[in-house]
């Protein structure tokens, strides 16, 4: 049974984000530089709107922690929304102004965007009570909490790493792919690629497309390394790993497919050339010479470095708009513009790694139990060592 939760909430141009994250151990400690660290990686790279230069994440905790470690109880922490001073008398969660308010309604659709869809199913005419919530902004929180997570797994040897692949029609060298890629990203570079020689060329799409007004999606490669095998379980389709991680990180906004391994590749080649043949030696055990699974088989890992491809769409807000229909008068009236990205594409790579540290931490604690981590460390000890005498 999964044993971490995680709960966000707020709205884009709200007071603030507020996270609450349950099923931690006592005893953890917090490195907040760090986490601070992974917001703001979030908040970098190229093609980003004129929001990140207004935003500069940090997270406050006001439960869950004390001296920087935690106790064992849910971890709620909050992000400040620097941008709602001058949204306070549209977004005011007690209290709007009417007029203000009226201003920033929404009422033509953004085709690609929650809007509509929303729209319909909550009954809210102005759109805005849909945006506000379906915006990638509610994603600092998740990577707040999946920071958390990421230092959980840190303690027991586990590293969790992203690096962008592609964005528009710009991909770096075709080729398998390994988390030794993810490993020489250059986190200060605009775009974190995993491969810098098609950087200028990504750089002028990126431009290209702001100059037409249009958006630009990609994909990106997301690991994570010394994963013990184990995690998840054949057994149910419910506990099974991969459905777990591809959930999550088809969960990240705009993301609309997630590869395991080579799992897209492999469905074009024959099973001769889709599996990880195995091996073993004394010192390290089961290994494979090759890793097209991406780590995972039958929904457990098994051993070798979890590898996930996403594939992220173009954002869904275009400065012309796309057609759509005014929801009052039912006529055809292009798509409200909103200041936004030209690609988010570095960013969902921050993202998908929290993610995937949040269900890589879930599994992990749910095979190892444990309310303090000298207990998880215990149990986590043991159950590699017991594979070891496999
Ligand atoms: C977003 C629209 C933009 C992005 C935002 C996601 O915000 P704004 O409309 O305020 O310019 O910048 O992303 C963030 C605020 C963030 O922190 O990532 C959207 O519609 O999804």
């Amino acid at each position: 049974m999964p044993r971490l939760t995680l709960q966000t909430a707020g709205e884009s141009h709200g007071p603030l984000l507020t996270g609450l994250v349950t099923g931690l151990p006592a005893g953890l400690r917090i490195d907040v530089a760090a986490l601070n660290g992974d917001l703001a990686r979030r908040q970098h790279g190229y093609g980003r709107g004129g929001r990140m230069k207004i935003e500069q994440d940090e997270a406050r905790f006001t439960g869950g922690l004390r001296g920087g470690e935690t106790l064992g109880g849910p971890i709620a922490f909050e992000i400040a929304n620097r941008d709602y001073g001058v949204w306070e008398k549209v977004m005011g969660p007690v209290e709007v102004d009417v007029e203000a308010a009226g201003k920033r309604k929404l009422t033509s659709p953004r085709p690609g965007h929650a809007d509509l869809a929303g729209g319909l199913k909550y009954g809210r005419r102005d759109l805005r009570d849909i945006l506000e919530r379906a915006s990638a902004r509610e994603s600092a929180a998740r990577v707040a909490a999946g920071a958390l997570c990421r230092q959980l797994l840190a303690a027991l040897g586990i590293s969790v790493k992203s690096g962008v692949l592609s964005i528009g029609d710009v991909a770096v060298p075709e080729g398998p792919r390994a988390y030794e890629d993810l490993e020489v990203v250059d986190e200060t570079s605009p775009f974190r690629l995993v491969d810098r020689s098609v950087e200028a060329a990504m750089k002028d799409a990126v431009d290209a497309a702001a100059k037409a007004g249009d958006t630009l999606g990609g994909t990106i490669l997301v690991g994570a390394r010394g994963v013990p095998a184990g995690l998840g379980s054949h057994v149910s389709w419910e506990e099974k790993l991969d459905g777990r991680i591809a959930r999550a990180l088809m969960s990240i906004p705009s993301v609309k497919a997630v590869s395991l391994g080579e799992g897209v590749a492999n469905a074009f080649r024959r099973g001769s050339a889709a599996h990880d043949p195995i091996a073993h030696d004394a010192a390290r055990g089961f290994s494979r010479t090759s890793n097209r699974a991406g780590g995972l088989e039958g929904g457990i890992t098994n051993g070798e470095d979890v590898l996930v491809t996403l594939y992220q769409k173009p954002i869904s807000t275009l400065r012309d708009g796309l057609p759509s229909v005014d929801i009052e008068t039912k006529l055809p009236h292009r798509a409200q513009y909103e200041r936004s990205d030209v690609t988010a594409v570095p960013a969902c790579g921050v993202i998908g790694e929290a993610m995937l540290a949040f269900v890589l931490a879930d599994a992990l604690l749910e095979k190892t139990g444990g309310d303090s981590m000298e207990e998880v460390k215990r149990n986590f000890d043991g159950f590699v060592r017991a594979q070891k005498l496999f």
